[in-house]
């Protein structure tokens, strides 16, 4: 298998609103492994970091001093496809558009409480997971399940 890695991250509302569980377990019951996770509250200049590319858009500050107001459970999950497929199970940016059946869809109701971060392709997962992890937090086992999810 092709496999590749997407962050991914449980926002401040998602972890206060208990929705930790019913999230992972999306992600894990899909057939992704998950290779890092943590609880961490992040500074207002980690969350600046983190959204630099929005820096020019009116939710900016906003949206930084939401990330950085409580605990963010950070991840990492590994997959075929898993960084774009990952964002089909988020569903649109905001919950009025997203799909039923997807996390803000079935979650969320507005876009500045939209519970769950995805790295959006390739470039940005790298740069993310490096941004949330160091590479010793990164866990490399093989999963029993791959055989049987991949075939
Ligand atoms: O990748 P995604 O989270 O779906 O959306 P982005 O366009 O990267 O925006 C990041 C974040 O900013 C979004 O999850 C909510 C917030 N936001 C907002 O508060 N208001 C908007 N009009 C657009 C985005
Ligand atoms: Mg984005």
């Amino acid at each position: 298998a092709e496999m590749e890695r997407t962050f991914i991250a449980i926002k401040p509302d998602g972890v206060q609103r208990g929705l930790i569980s019913e999230i992972v377990n999306r992600f894990e019951r899909k057939g992704y492994k998950l290779v890092a996770i943590k609880l961490i509250v992040p500074s207002k200049g980690f969350a600046e970091k983190h959204y630099h590319d929005l820096k020019e858009r009116p939710f900016f500050n906003g949206l930084c001093d939401f990330l950085s107001s409580g605990p963010v459970l950070a991840m990492v999950w590994e997959g075929e496809g898993v960084i774009k497929y990952g964002r089909k199970l988020i569903g649109a940016t905001d919950p009025q558009k997203s799909e039923p059946g997807t996390i803000r869809g079935d979650l969320g109701v507005v876009v500045g409480r939209n519970i769950i971060h995805g790295s959006d392709g390739p470039e940005t997962a790298k740069d993310e997971i490096a941004l949330w992890f160091e590479p010793k937090e990164l866990v490399s086992y093989t999963s029993n399940a791959e055989k049987w999810v991949y075939g």
